[in-house]
């Protein structure tokens, strides 16, 4: 499985993975997710919003123990940020139907759509969309680079985007969802473990911040004459730097846009994407604020305009300890470890879902703790070690 999804969306370039929403390399990511449905006799099915699903047992049944992660990425990603939770999933209910245990409750695979949002802009459009945490009227007016917006992206995929919106009913289905993802943080890499339990996630976001001056000549430009949003967006970056660094938190400005990016103009805007995160809610609203404060002052001295606008949000989630603790007593007893349980500062599908169904979340050790990065990296007997622990998981969930 894993071969056969290495060279798909990868850059000869970069060695990174372009596999972005609705494009081809996501079609085909898809084609190698319904094959895996097929060729195990599980049912398929894509639902309303786009996310993919493979079924042992009724796909209406209740109380169903549901698997899996996502197969999009960020930009120049690694291999495992997602495809080792779709993977591991399908390997370990092979390594089920090899244990021969009987189920007694309907398990399924899921491969949510656009998780890592590279292309419109939000994060884990198909679980957001399903929990009712993006509505269809904001899902409408998301827009790729081009100006594709999200409907027309799917229909030209060939999926009819009429059908999108909450969808109250599956999620009820569902008893519980664990999502296994390689770590994206070296804690298990400092722990000696190869598997770890998600405990939280921490509160993240993005914000837009849009630097508006005036285009101008590069070389006939007096300085002093100049109203330069580059210089306001230069400043802002080393205030968020600051702001996390006072706090403990982490604050990125990772994707910028120039107009009329010209190497021999004054840029008239740059619109800069700020991605903070910490461990809770008032540590981040105060380096959001104190990076907005800073950067509204620097723009006034500079004569910019500067436009703030708060674009995705998620609250800080804390997975359920019941099923938390049933994990790690299932590890416990099978595997006869004791799983470390840790916090992380990436987002999720799991996440997502959790407020509305019971989640847990499987870590893979990373050596490097490198994601988001063609360096990506997790040894083959940990991915091993991974769906040992998630097919023992399931075992426990849906064999009892
Ligand atoms: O950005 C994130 O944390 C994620 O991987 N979607
Ligand atoms: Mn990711
Ligand atoms: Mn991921």
């Amino acid at each position: 499985m894993w071969a056969e999804l290495l060279p798909v969306g990868r850059s000869s370039a970069s060695g990174g993975y372009r596999r972005f929403a609705w494009t081809g390399a996501d079609a085909d990511c898809r084609a190698w997710f319904k094959d895996q449905a097929e060729t195990r006799g599980l049912t398929y099915e894509l639902d309303r919003n786009g996310n993919q699903w493979a079924w042992l047992g009724d796909p209406a049944g209740q109380d169903a123990v549901v698997t899996g992660s996502h197969l999009d990425s960020v930009p120049d990603g690694g291999a495992f940020d997602g495809p080792l939770g779709v993977v591991s999933s399908f390997a370990a209910l092979d390594e089920l139907r090899a244990r021969g245990v009987r189920f007694t409750k309907p398990v399924a695979i899921v491969n949510f759509g656009d998780e890592e949002g590279a292309r419109f802009g939000l994060a884990c459009v198909g679980s957001r969309l399903a929990a009712g945490q993006l509505t269809v009227e904001q899902a409408h007016r998301l827009t790729d680079a081009d100006g594709v917006t999200l409907p027309q992206a799917m229909e030209r995929a060939g999926y009819d985007p009429a059908t999108i919106g909450p969808d109250p009913e599956r999620l009820a289905r569902i008893g519980a969802f664990v999502e296994l993802h390689v770590e994206q943080g070296r804690a298990l890499d400092l722990s000696g473990d190869r598997v770890g339990i998600a405990s939280a996630i921490w509160p993240h976001g993005r914000w837009r911040f849009d630097f508006r001056g005036e285009a101008n000549h590069a070389g006939t430009t007096r300085l002093v004459d100049r109203r330069d949003p580059m210089l306001s967006y230069a400043e802002t970056v080393l205030a968020a730097r600051r702001e996390a660094e006072l706090a403990g938190a982490v604050a990125t400005f990772g994707k910028i846009s120039v107009e009329p990016n010209g190497v021999n103009a004054i840029p008239s805007l740059v619109r800069g994407w700020l991605d903070s995160r910490a461990a809770d809610q008032p540590t981040l609203d105060t380096v959001v604020t104190g990076v907005e404060k800073a950067a509204r002052e620097y723009a006034e001295a500079h004569g910019i305009e500067l436009d703030v606008v708060r674009e995705s949000f998620t609250p800080v989630v804390e997975f359920e300890h019941a099923l938390r603790d049933e994990l790690a007593r299932i590890l416990g007893k099978e595997a006869d470890l004791t799983v470390p349980v840790l916090g992380t500062g990436a987002g999720h599908d799991a996440g997502i879902l959790s407020g509305t169904v019971p989640t847990a979340m499987l870590f893979v050790r990373n050596p490097t703790g490198v994601s988001h990065s063609p360096a990506e990296h997790a040894a083959e007997d940990d991915c091993v070690a991974g769906v040992t622990a998630l097919a023992d998981v399931l075992e426990g969930l849906a064999c009892r």
